[in-house]
């Protein structure tokens, strides 16, 4: 098992035998300064570099349809997978070790972890960063210890966050690792258990406002059932309808400005999640008089797993006034699970950076890597590789996207195909001005329609130009 950050050149050889002897003096000195002491500041180099610890087309101060691109991709890092994903799988102990979470004293690793976290953030240039409760301080006997634990923690983030200008995209609570949570948490059948999750989630709402975040996000854990044979089905709705009126009570009473976002996914760890995709939370929402108060946070493998495009939850989002934020990454599709890997697929972000700048870009929201390195990626510089591609790969999907809307190629295709509905007969069937009696005397006047050739060949192609 490998036990220490590397020392050798990153990008160079891969395979060559690490440096023990530094390695050991490094975890000697557990207050050196740097945590990623082989990396520097990751910049743009241009599509021609051959540096790969260099973008080669994030550039985050180019402008692009009147915004940079800081501006528009608002990237975040997310904590737990970054920061705590240690390789482990259902087959396999965890395969990476990093000198700053090897502190004996949990409070002192989550303080080392912490300013390794800035420091890895400011290297590679995100503006914003993800957690949840759980990720940052780690759980003590008692909530009133764990919540002490916390207020200490996020006082280091916040000066942290000053330090560095790196701000908070989105807080969120973790309440489906603990054992108590193995039924759920607004959905348990315990109301102790529902009492715990509120408790929880009122001290995350708290800290994310105290570290101005400008979003809280709901990932439904463990909200849906295994079986149904024990699962009342629309008690545990109604539980969940009311926990979402408590937290934005909450929200209004704290005076926290951020947004808050559902992350609908259809299944993983459950066996039916509750927020199983857009449309099914969107009338959950409505059914519940919720849709004012949240958004989504649309994440790309869980619309995959749903059965979507990642760019359908988008639209679908979008199409409703959801969207909110992205958790971006991808899944694979041999697999079939939620495999969270880094976004590489330029198709992809081209369709998905689309969407997003077509509706107008974020607004507190952003694009927030719910990813990790693969089991075998042990190395720190691995961790750079994974950001930087994923960077790279949506300043392609953006530089391509903001192309495709300028030349209007699509939505002249989108417009001519439609155009009937702009006519005085398609018109007034879209005002309500008509009836079936009324389109039944339309047939039998005018016969048969003529019809059209959709072209999805050739709108396949011209996107292929952009790419
Ligand atoms: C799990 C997932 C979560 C949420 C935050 O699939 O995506 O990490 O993003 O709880
Ligand atoms: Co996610």
């Amino acid at each position: 098992m490998h036990t220490a950050a590397p020392v050798d050149v990153p990008g160079v050889d891969c395979y060559n035998t690490r440096n023990w002897f530094q390695a050991l003096s490094f975890f000697r000195e557990p207050h050196m300064k740097q945590f990623f002491p082989t990396v520097k500041q990751i910049r743009y180099e241009g599509p021609e570099s051959d540096n790969p610890l260099a973008f080669r087309h994030y550039n985050p101060d180019q402008t692009i349809m009147g915004k940079t691109m800081a501006e528009h991709l608002r990237f975040a890092v997310c904590y737990w997978h970054t920061f705590k994903g240690a390789g482990a799988d259902m087959f396999g102990a965890p395969t990476i070790v990093r000198d700053y979470t090897s502190a004996k004293n949990p409070l002192r690793a989550a303080e080392l972890t912490l300013r390794a976290a800035f420091e890895f953030f400011t290297k590679v240039g995100v503006k914003f960063w993800c957690f949840h409760d759980r990720d940052i301080a780690p759980e003590a006997a008692t909530l009133a210890e764990t919540n002490a634990r916390l207020d200490k923690i996020v006082e280091l983030a916040g000066k942290l966050q000053n330090d560095t200008g790196v701000g908070l995209l989105w807080g969120t609570t973790n309440a489906f690792s603990h054992p108590r949570f193995m039924a759920g948490a607004a959905t348990n059948p315990s109301p102790a258990v529902f009492a715990y999750a509120a408790s929880q989630v009122k001290k995350a709402m708290e800290i994310t406002q105290r570290l101005n975040g400008q979003g809280y996000v709901f990932w439904g854990g463990r909200e849906g059932y295994d079986t149904l044979l024990n699962t009342d089905m629309q008690r545990e709705l109604q539980h969940l309808a009311r926990f979402f009126h408590m937290a934005v009570a909450h929200k209004k009473s704290l005076g926290f400005t951020g947004a808050l976002y559902i992350e609908p996914k259809p299944k993983e760890p459950t066996a039916h999640q509750y927020d199983c995709d857009a449309a099914t939370t969107h009338a959950f929402l409505q059914q519940h008089g919720l849709q004012k108060e949240i958004k989504f946070n649309i994440e790309a493998n869980h619309a995959t797993l749903a059965g979507h495009a990642f760019h359908h939850e988008l639209a679908y989002a979008i199409a409703h006034d959801l969207l909110g934020s992205v958790d971006a990454n991808r899944g694979d599709l041999l697999l079939g699970w939620d495999t969270d890997q880094f976004p590489t697929n330029i198709y992809e972000t081209t369709l998905a950076m689309y969407q997003i700048v077509k509706a107008g870009g974020f607004t507190t929201g952003g694009l927030n890597f719910d990813a990790h390195v693969r089991r075998q990626s042990i190395d720190v510089e691995d961790l750079f590789y994974a950001h930087i591609g994923a960077m790279d790969a949506f300043a392609r999907g953006l530089k391509n996207a903001a192309r495709l809307i300028s030349d209007g190629v699509l939505d002249k295709c989108i417009a001519r195909r439609y155009a009937g509905w702009d006519n005085e007969f398609g018109a007034a069937i879209e005002r309500g001005a008509m009836s079936f009696d009324k389109l039944e005397a339309f047939t039998l006047e005018h016969g048969e329609p003529a019809v059209q050739s959709g072209r999805q060949e050739l709108l396949e192609n011209i996107l292929n130009q952009y790419i």
